[in-house]
């Protein structure tokens, strides 16, 4: 799904003097990706071997090496990213998605970035956790000009250091990054076999306030987003991660919204091996199975697949899993609506009476919704209506899985006896106040306070 545009310079023919700016001169192609899909890993043609990672509902942007540079070329620009089936928004990003491509290289590379502006206002490309020449650094007006509109700047600096990184604009800042523009660097180490897995995941954390029914962000939203994503995308359009039984897997994230994120995994505990400062010395490791990304931070943890199954791996803020809804929704959990549902329904004949047991059946009912609007809840699995949204998805773990392949495996399959029932025997009579039926009340007192004079 990669379409070329060519952006070479229009057939200027330069002589051998011509040497330090020839590089400059010929802009390389700057490949565009049309599909949200997640693209398999890109192995390196060229350049120093490493093992590619795998961009959830992304991909890699390819380069070409020119006298002992890795050259790339990303284009500023609007994007029209599918958020979920259903739903479309106008962002702005890079090559054709947002977040824009992943960048990989390796430790030692010399990297030659072309950043092109395509977008109404100026931009610039900031590189977060690189360390580098000051002037490379990306910041508008402190370190450099902004880019104009139609003006293609070149970053060229070294990789010194493997790790976990990204990009994004340091010029009206607010606004670009609501609507989109970032992307994620992966620097693989030099040496091979160090922190080597089988498997690695990347995603940026993003953010967005869509009205229902519109397709732009509001841009001046500070906390109250009504699309919590993973590059960009929600449940049900994350994609689900397809792990072989005994990998090692890694999973990378970084959070550009404006609040934290304690993202969580089922069925398995992780340590973190890698934040945005570097590599983290395995006797600083410790386990966990929610681990909190702060804003503006990265963090990469591991752990083995030794559990087979379809594992949970979401965000644990519960507001966070679910897609766009109003905020002003009034519980109504044990409200009686019959009296006022029959007298609305003289008026509204469709009305619905909803929330008084729960929100659970917002997930089965088909309530009008705008258009390019996703339910608030949404996504069916294997025994019914999945009931979540937003930063959410699923972890398989399957026997046997070929070592690159990410396809979809279906559904789990669970062993006899390995799966929650439902109990069909006679009922025990319920306990009431505390006590069971002919229980001596007195044994059931519970003593109250307690000795706090021994601190
Ligand atoms: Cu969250």
């Amino acid at each position: 799904m990669i379409t070329r545009r060519n952006f070479l310079a229009g057939g200027a023919v330069l002589g051998a003097a011509a040497v330090s700016r020839a590089a400059v001169s010929a802009v390389p192609e700057a490949p565009s990706q049309s599909s949200a899909a997640t693209q398999p890993p890109l192995a390196p043609p060229n350049g120093r071997p490493y093992q590619p990672v795998v961009t959830l509902n992304g991909w890699t942007l390819p380069w070409r090496m020119r006298e002992g540079w890795k050259e790339f070329h990303l284009v500023a620009e609007p994007v029209v990213r599918e958020i979920a089936p259903g739903m479309t928004a106008n962002l702005w990003g890079y090559n054709g998605q947002s977040p824009g491509p992943t960048i990989e290289c390796v430790e030692g590379d010399r990297l030659r970035i072309f950043v092109t502006n395509k977008l109404p206002e100026h931009t610039t490309v900031h590189w977060h956790g690189v360390l580098l020449p000051n002037g490379m650094d990306g910041v508008g007006g402190l370190t450099q000009k902004q880019i104009p509109v139609g003006k293609t700047y070149v970053y060229e600096f070294e990789m010194k250091h493997s790790g976990t990184f990204m990009y994004h604009p340091h010029a009206d800042e607010m606004v670009q990054m609501a609507m989109g523009m970032m992307g994620f660097i992966v620097v693989h180490p030099r040496t091979s076999g160090f922190m080597r897995v089988d498997r690695d995941f990347v995603f940026l954390i993003n953010a967005y306030d869509i009205e229902p029914g519109s397709l732009t962000p509001r841009v001046n939203t500070m906390l109250d987003f009504n699309l919590w994503s993973w590059n960009s995308r929600v449940f049900p359009g994350i994609d689900h991660l397809a792990v072989r039984r005994g990998d090692r897997v890694r999973i990378r994230m970084g959070n550009l919204t404006m609040t934290s994120h304690p993202i969580h995994i089922h069925g398995h505990n992780f340590k973190v091996t890698c934040t945005d400062g570097g590599w983290v010395r395995p006797e600083a490791q410790w386990p966990e199975v929610t681990i909190d990304v702060p804003v503006g931070a990265m963090r990469a943890v591991e752990f083995i697949a030794d559990a087979p199954g379809d594992w949970v791996f979401h965000c644990h803020k519960s507001h966070h899993t679910m897609n766009a809804m109003g905020h002003n929704v009034p519980t109504m959990i044990g409200v009686d609506q019959r009296g006022v549902a029959r007298k609305i329904m003289n008026l509204v004949p469709d009305y619905m009476v909803m929330g008084e047991r729960g929100m659970a059946d917002m997930a089965e009912m088909r309530m009008p919704i705008p258009g390019n609007t996703l339910p608030m809840v949404t996504g069916t699995g294997p025994f019914g209506p999945i009931e979540m949204g937003g930063m959410f998805t699923v972890v398989k773990v399957r026997e046997g899985l070929a070592r690159d392949d990410y396809r979809d495996p279906g559904w789990y399959r669970h062993p006899p006896g390995t799966l929650a029932y439902e109990w069909t025997g006679a009922p025990q009579p319920v306990a009431r106040n505390g006590a069971t039926p002919g229980a001596d009340p007195e044994a059931m007192t519970v003593k109250r306070g307690g000795d706090h004079a021994h601190h």
